[in-house]
């Protein structure tokens, strides 16, 4: 039985994906770990530990206490916050992996998750369908360093056989915990701020197309990913996932099918300049081919899950 330690495990993708993980492995075999204190739903389900992952000695316990053979790297400081403190966003980012990297080899865990994101690609990357190989010159720290941990995570693999997954996350959608710090953000706050108070200024340009995806498709793929064969997968990198893409304005116009009255203004902020960085819609071919991703919600089907599970949230 697979025996998984979750970093970051009360981030945005970490809580759904510890429930999804407890839900197929056993609550058990699935340790969640942060530096937060998690909501007690987390707490009770299964085990938890305190971890700060620029402790290698600590994560190295805890990968012996458990006997742990998968670990979910998912602790990073995202793109907004990134750009306000770079020099400890590239610390935290690049070392924490570096910490999993070398408990892979001389663990020899059977698996490794990693998330890397379109903010992997930068302004002279093709901006529509952009290839799984293409030009990638990142311009902010989260993408630069994205694009670092893509390098080690392959040459990882290819020196010493250190089995790390990884997906090009587009921007996620979630309802379960809120995100931090992300550009994409705007695409989660907008959902609490019409419920709470029927108006949104967004900090991106109306017309910023993005690529996103709904959290349940997101863990969906991980999973799928993760529970691959090995010599199905022909990229060591990182895979490019398109999700479904869209302009702010239009997810505005989805909202208002359920809330006419919603008032949205747009006051775009330093993130408009990280978004237009991005590619506005990504070809994801190969991890189709390789795994069978496939994407089950479109803007709208998201849109009316996120606003019936908000509303119960903000009940
Ligand atoms: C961010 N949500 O905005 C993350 C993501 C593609 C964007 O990596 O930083």
């Amino acid at each position: 039985m697979e025996k998984i330690l979750i970093t970051g495990a009360c981030g945005q993708i970490g809580t759904d994906l510890t429930f999804e993980l407890r839900e197929r492995y056993g609550n058990d075999n699935v340790v969640a770990t942060d530096i937060k204190e998690p909501e007690s739903e987390m707490k009770e389900s299964g085990p938890f530990e305190f971890l700060d992952v620029m402790d290698a000695e600590k994560m190295h316990s805890l990968v012996k206490k458990y006997n742990i053979t998968q670990i979910y790297h998912l602790a990073a400081l995202l793109s907004g916050t990134a750009e306000k403190m770079p020099l400890k966003a590239w610390d935290i980012n690049m070392q924490s992996l570096m910490n999993v990297l070398e408990l892979g080899r001389t663990e020899k865990l059977n698996r490794i998750f990693w998330p890397s994101s379109i903010a992997v690609f930068g302004p002279s990357t093709p901006k529509q369908n952009t290839p799984q190989t293409c030009v990638m010159d990142p311009n902010t720290v989260y993408g630069i360093s994205k694009l670092a941990g893509e390098r080690w995570v392959q040459y990882y693999y290819e020196k010493y056989g250190v089995d790390t997954r990884s997906i090009r996350y587009p921007g996620l959608i979630s309802y379960k915990a809120e995100p931090g710090g992300g550009t994409t953000d705007y695409a989660v706050e907008i959902f609490y701020e019409a419920i709470r108070k029927g108006e949104y200024t967004c900090f991106l340009k109306e017309d910023a197309a993005l690529p996103m995806q709904f959290m349940p498709d997101a863990i969906k793929a991980t999973i799928d990913l993760m529970e691959a064969d090995s010599a199905s997968l022909s990229v060591r990198s990182s895979y490019n996932v398109a999700g479904i893409s869209f302009k702010p304005e239009e997810m505005v116009a989805e909202i208002k099918k359920h809330m006419p009255d919603l008032k949205v203004d747009y006051e775009p902020d330093f993130r408009q300049d990280i978004a237009e960085s991005w590619p506005g819609s990504i070809d994801d071919t190969v991890a189709r081919e390789d795994w069978s991703l496939k994407n089950e919600y479109d803007l709208e089907r998201m849109t009316k899950v996120m606003l019936e599970e908000i509303g119960k949230k903000l009940k």
